[in-house]
């Protein structure tokens, strides 16, 4: 097997990191939230998309989720005594968007609470001010495909950060543009269930465009602002050493992570994926690139595993395939299980891209987890924490500026198009009680935050 299942995890200790490395969980509105009709909450993409017969793997949705809406303190409480400093949270803009402009209070209000929670805690809140929950309202105007979109979005961020800015400091203005774009746009697998690759490009650069808006908004509203992107990005390997593989894999590179790293470095769109595209290329305003090149104060990074890539002659838009090799250890998801990915990640985008300081926002695994006698041994999630905590070390010990880890997820909850069948969390909740139960994985993270 590759990617060395057998191994003993390697030994780790809080110690190894840096004294001011944040440490924290993360989590989403739709994911956990639930109470979708409360507060003055409108519908939002996710509620319309999980009513379509077939979208949802087990028909479920976010209605309830963990009732976290509710339930808030007590899961505040969790991350707290895991021995976490930092929380990142998403705010749903449906409980904030009204019908004539005006922010809906009742939201604001609720994130409030939520944020005074945090800091009673001694969780510094890291805001997320979209993770997927477009108001159904703008996507029926023509959601992200259409430029009113971004200014709608920027009219938001201008009353969130008003209102939470003198105590949050931390904003990620997009979560994993990707999803939003081409899940939601072009395999339609996630709401709003397009199909359409010229629009999904539009998407990505309207999204990517609100994102170059947002941050100079934050930096005016909020002193001391930290803002920055969160971005999925998936080292790319080539099936084989040949010319034509070797090829494929980078220009799958150059839709899946250059796409989104070149115009926010200031790069431009990358010229080989913009030749192959033609006219499904976006339509891009003038100074829309400066726009989205604003330098930010950090680097969100995202990451799950890496993809293979063979070259398939005829397979659109790329010539090029993700192929599933065989000897690789997978999690429950199929995804592969590869710690070496994420140092190679960080130390690219330190090298190539010269990030000033990055945030592992997101790195987790699924895995099939069940209750026996009050306990979840999840094993494979522990191990595979500890393993991409070494990783993560490994680029610290490279002169990579990482200066945060935040693992997914403080909760199980919605898996998005997968519902409730795929388990994230670091504490088991059960979906018909909402009891929660720290898994074995938590113990260890908890355990590793207060005593290595
Ligand atoms: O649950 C998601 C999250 O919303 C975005 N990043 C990946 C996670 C696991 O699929």
């Amino acid at each position: 097997m590759r990617n060395n299942q057998a191994a003993a995890p390697p030994a780790i200790a809080r110690g190894d990191f840096p004294p001011a490395f944040r440490w924290g969980t993360s989590t989403s509105s739709y994911q956990i939230e639930g109470a979708v009709q409360e507060g003055g909450r409108v519908e939002s993409i996710w509620d319309r998309f999980c009513a379509t017969p077939g979208a949802i793997r087990d028909g479920s949705s976010g209605t309830n989720a963990c009732d976290h809406y509710r339930r808030w303190p007590r899961d505040l409480d969790l991350a707290r005594d895991l021995g976490t400093n930092a929380y990142r949270f998403s705010i749903a803009w449906p409980r904030i968007w009204t019908p004539d402009g005006t922010p809906n209070v009742q939201g604001l209000d609720f994130y409030d609470r939520l944020v005074d929670g945090m800091l009673e805690r001694g969780l510094e809140p890291w805001a997320t001010l979209y993770h997927w929950d477009l108001p159904q309202p703008l996507q029926d105007a023509g959601g992200w495909a259409v430029r009113a979109t971004v200014h709608a979005y920027t009219a938001y961020v201008d009353a969130v950060t008003r209102r939470l800015g003198d105590r949050v400091k931390h904003w990620i203005t997009h979560n994993e543009p990707w999803c939003t774009a081409m899940h939601g746009h072009w395999d339609g697998v996630h709401a709003p269930g397009i199909r359409d690759f010229g629009m999904a490009l539009q998407v990505c650069h309207h999204v990517l465009l609100s994102h170059g808006l947002a941050v100079p908004l934050i930096r005016a509203n909020v002193p001391g602002a930290q803002a920055g992107i969160a971005l999925s990005l998936h080292p790319v390997r080539s099936a084989s050493a040949s010319d034509d593989d070797v090829a494929a894999a980078r220009r799958h590179d150059g839709l899946r992570n250059r796409w989104f790293l070149d115009p926010l470095a200031g790069r431009g769109y990358p010229a080989d994926i913009l030749a192959m595209l033609g006219g499904l290329a976006p339509r891009v305003a003038p100074s829309d690139l400066d726009v989205i090149a604003v330098p930010t104060d950090f680097m969100g990074l995202n990451y799950y595993f890496p993809e293979t890539i063979a070259h398939v002659p005829g397979h659109w838009p790329l010539q090029a395939q993700v192929v599933t090799p065989s000897d690789v250890e997978r999690t429950a998801f199929g995804w592969e299980v590869a710690p070496n990915g994420l140092t190679e990640l960080l130390v690219r985008l330190h090298t190539e891209y010269g990030v000033p300081a990055i945030h592992v926002t997101e790195n987790g695994s699924c895995y099939d987890d069940v209750v026996v006698d009050g306990a979840v041994h999840d094993t494979a999630r522990q191990r595979y924490l500890v393993r991409h905590l070494a990783a993560l070390r490994d680029a610290l010990a490279q002169g990579v500026p990482v200066q945060g880890y935040f693992a997914w997820s403080l909760l199980d909850n919605f898996e998005w198009a997968e519902g409730y069948t795929r388990r994230f969390g670091l504490t088991h909740v059960d979906f018909a009680t909402q009891q929660r139960l720290l898994k074995d994985s938590g113990q260890w993270y908890r355990a590793f935050l207060h005593h290595s």
